[in-house]
């Protein structure tokens, strides 16, 4: 009797072996189908950050025969450098880079493009000796976004007579977004000789770095001097705006103090309609299914545009609803 367990033991194990083998080789055989992507963040500096991540989290999954390698990068390019070598030495199919800086990019992406491997730069843009070291570029149009910021201010201030004073929390220096916002704003106050830029410093992006920033700026300058804070994303608007908030000072609709941001997140959204902040530039990160167009197309063997702007537009508080908030994605 217990030979008779002994060996259906013996077959029971015999069979989860092999069932475990079969389903090895198939993991195995699956993911050598998998065409991978290796994907470098500059890091997770904010909500719209976030919310690119997740879009191209979205995009490449394995059922769709993908497999997507993340990368952090801590808000470093040096970081970001050593994640692109190693999706090189991984022979990753193809690298989508979201540049922290414009400059720095060449040495490797030379040595991509000689490993062979199709960069895609996404969001935010890259200035390099040859272009032919990316095959496409997907993200937003800065210049676009400074003006459209710019030509919401020249609607408010008519008067050319009366002094606009303006503190400017500018995003990280060198990256594409910074450089298209404040092009555009510096441009318009050298066109308009009734503005100032009365501040301007790096918030990085971060909402830390613009509270301290906008303090230090309000142990400075009186209330009554500010008229517009022009803030580079939303998390430099929610730190000036809890610095206004900690020193009692009123901003944003039927107030003298305008805020402007970028990215139209949904919790800046949410201030926009309640009236905290007056402009909100949209800056879409819903980039991966562009990411997935550019990458399936190039699979095909078919060629794509050297440059894929996502579309974008912006919002004031008459323009928003609860309902049209509680529609978007991010
Ligand atoms: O505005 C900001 C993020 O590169 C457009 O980076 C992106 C910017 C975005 O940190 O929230």
């Amino acid at each position: 009797m217990v030979k008779k367990y002994i060996a259906l033991f013996c077959s029971i194990f015999l069979l989860l072996g092999l069932v475990a083998c079969t389903d090895t080789k198939t993991e195995v055989e699956e993911e050598a189908d998998l065409t991978v992507v290796g994907f470098s963040q500059p890091g997770a500096e904010s909500t719209w950050r976030v919310a690119l991540t997740d879009s191209v989290k979205e995009a490449f999954t394995e059922e769709r025969g993908y497999k997507l390698i993340y990368k952090d990068g801590k808000s470093k390019q040096d970081n970001q450098i050593k994640d692109i070598r190693t999706f090189i030495q991984q022979g990753v199919d193809y690298i989508i880079l979201c540049p922290i800086v414009e400059t720095g990019w060449d040495t490797v992406l030379e040595e991509a493009k000689a490993a062979g491997i199709p960069v895609i730069i996404c969001d935010r843009n890259v200035v390099v000796s040859n272009e032919s070291l990316y095959t496409a570029f997907v993200g937003s149009n800065f210049k676009a976004e400074g003006e459209d910021a710019i030509s919401f201010l020249e609607k408010v201030y008519t008067d050319e007579s009366r002094p606009i004073n303006i503190l400017h929390i500018q995003g990280t220096i060198g990256s594409s977004a910074q450089m298209g916002r404040s092009e555009a704003l510096e441009k318009a106050v050298e066109e308009h000789d009734n503005w100032n830029i009365i501040g301007q410093e790096c918030g990085e992006f971060t909402k830390a770095k613009a509270r301290e920033i906008m303090k230090n700026w309000l142990a400075e300058i009186a209330a009554d001097e500010i008229n517009v804070v022009y803030c580079e994303n939303d998390e430099e608007a929610m730190g000036a705006m809890a610095s206004m908030n900690e020193a009692g000072i009123e901003y944003g609709v039927d107030t003298d103090i305008m805020v402007v941001s970028f990215d139209a997140t949904s919790a800046a959204l949410e201030m926009c309609l309640n009236g905290q902040i007056n402009l909100e530039v949209e800056c879409n990160p819903l980039q991966g299914p562009y990411l997935y167009n550019i990458i399936s197309t190039l699979e095909k063997g078919n060629a794509v545009p050297k440059i894929a702007y996502v579309d974008e537009g912006y919002f004031t508080k008459d323009m928003l609803s609860k309902d049209i908030i509680a529609g978007r994605k991010y």
